[in-house]
């Protein structure tokens, strides 16, 4: 509350209504740009490792984590021994990719999604541009001369669980001065909605999703943000409390939405949990804040205005089940796909549940040529 909102007319012509005139919602640019991600672009190293794996790198199954000095070898010991599959990772461009895939289907290809995050100058970089611009997405990097390109060990374990072990790297090195450029002004000034995963507070840190945040909120646009993991919820409250003004739309999973309470002190209950975060103040009154928490094969909650809505999600057959990695970031994916053409929460919760569905069915957050929603 209290900053003043200025209209669209003070961006014109950039935005129009779909009826032509310039407008201060719904607003659409004529280039069609809709979803701009920013976060950490990742390249995943995904192998199959045995147990013992977890335990001399010391991490947990199932664990979330960034990279320390005892896990330096980790990468070129899953290369040599574990014949690891590549894939176009990193929690935001995943999302974004999916939402682009969504929007395909529904007869908005090209140019309706793009992405901005730091790569270094090697192939891993430009195989990750590669993808994303195969899927539709638009990218905007920075360069980073001096680093390479950051990765994801994802080591999948014979319980079937995830642990992933990240590297930023260059993903690391993005800076505030990016997103003044005019490469990515322009996608900024043409986007209806910005998200960024949780994960982004840990590199571009709170200055960008400030300016990020600021940009949506004096505009009437949306300014999305996901907790993640845990680890963010636990020792990035500082970044996520200056971030959370500018927060229109929360995501997070059960572990995460129970590990923000906790760090809170509002305990673990999700319902709980998304209504205090709805609660928490906004830098533009324009509209309340929404939190959505997805609950793996349970029910996703929307909190807002009070109210706390249930969707059931249907069960997949275990035998069907390829891989969860990713599952979080499609849910995104879809949901942003249906806020960008101006539908509600039932249809957005909808599309979520559907892109997860698809993903969890493929190894990684990879799509099927063809998407059949509609
Ligand atoms: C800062 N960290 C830890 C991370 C990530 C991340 N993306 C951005 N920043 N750690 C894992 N990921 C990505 O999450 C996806 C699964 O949800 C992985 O690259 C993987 O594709």
């Amino acid at each position: 509350k209290g900053a003043k909102t200025r209209t669209s007319r003070d961006v014109a012509p950039n935005f129009y209504m779909a009826d032509g005139s310039v407008g201060p919602d719904h607003l659409v640019h004529k280039d069609g740009v809709l979803l701009l991600g920013v976060g950490n672009p990742l390249l995943d190293i995904s192998c199959k490792v045995p147990m013992d794996v977890l335990e001399k790198y010391g991490v947990k199954s199932g664990d979330i984590i960034l990279a320390e000095d005892r896990h330096a070898t980790l990468y070129d010991e899953l290369v040599a021994q574990y014949a690891p599959e590549y894939i176009a990772g990193g929690a935001t461009q995943n999302s974004i990719r999916v939402c682009a895939w969504m929007l395909k289907a529904a007869g908005r290809a090209g140019g309706a999604c793009a992405f901005a995050g730091c790569v270094g100058d090697d192939a891993n970089g430009a195989k990750l541009a590669e993808c994303a611009r195969a899927g539709g997405v638009e990218v905007a990097y920075q360069v980073d001369a001096e680093a390479p390109t950051g990765v994801c060990g994802v080591l999948v374990d014979p319980t079937n669980e995830r642990t992933l072990v990240t590297r930023l790297d260059a993903a690391n090195n993005f800076t505030k001065d990016h997103l003044e450029t005019a490469a990515v002004q322009k996608l900024l000034v043409a986007s209806k909605v910005v998200y960024s995963a949780g994960f982004f507070l840990t590199s571009g840190g709170p200055d960008c999703t400030a300016l990020l945040g600021q940009h949506c909120a004096d505009f009437g646009k949306r300014f999305c943000l996901n907790i993640s993991a845990p680890f963010i919820a636990q020792f990035f409250g500082e970044a996520l409390d200056a971030t959370m003004p500018f927060v229109d739309i929360l995501f997070a999973n059960e572990t995460e939405a129970a590990a923000l309470g906790e760090a809170r002190g509002w305990g673990s209950d999700v319902a709980t949990v998304a209504l205090k975060c709805c609660d928490l103040p906004k830098a533009s009154g324009r509209r309340a804040r929404c939190v959505v928490f997805t609950q793996g094969a349970d029910s996703t909650i929307v909190a807002c205005e009070g109210a706390v809505t249930t969707y059931p999600v249907t069960p997949l057959a275990k035998e069907l089940l390829v891989d969860t990695n990713g599952a979080g970031d499609a849910f995104v994916g879809g949901f942003l796909s249906r806020l960008v053409l101006g539908e509600g929460w039932d249809a957005c919760v909808k599309a979520g549940h559907y892109a997860a569905r698809e993903i969890i069915q493929r190894p990684g957050c990879t799509v099927p040529d063809t998407c059949g929603y509609g």
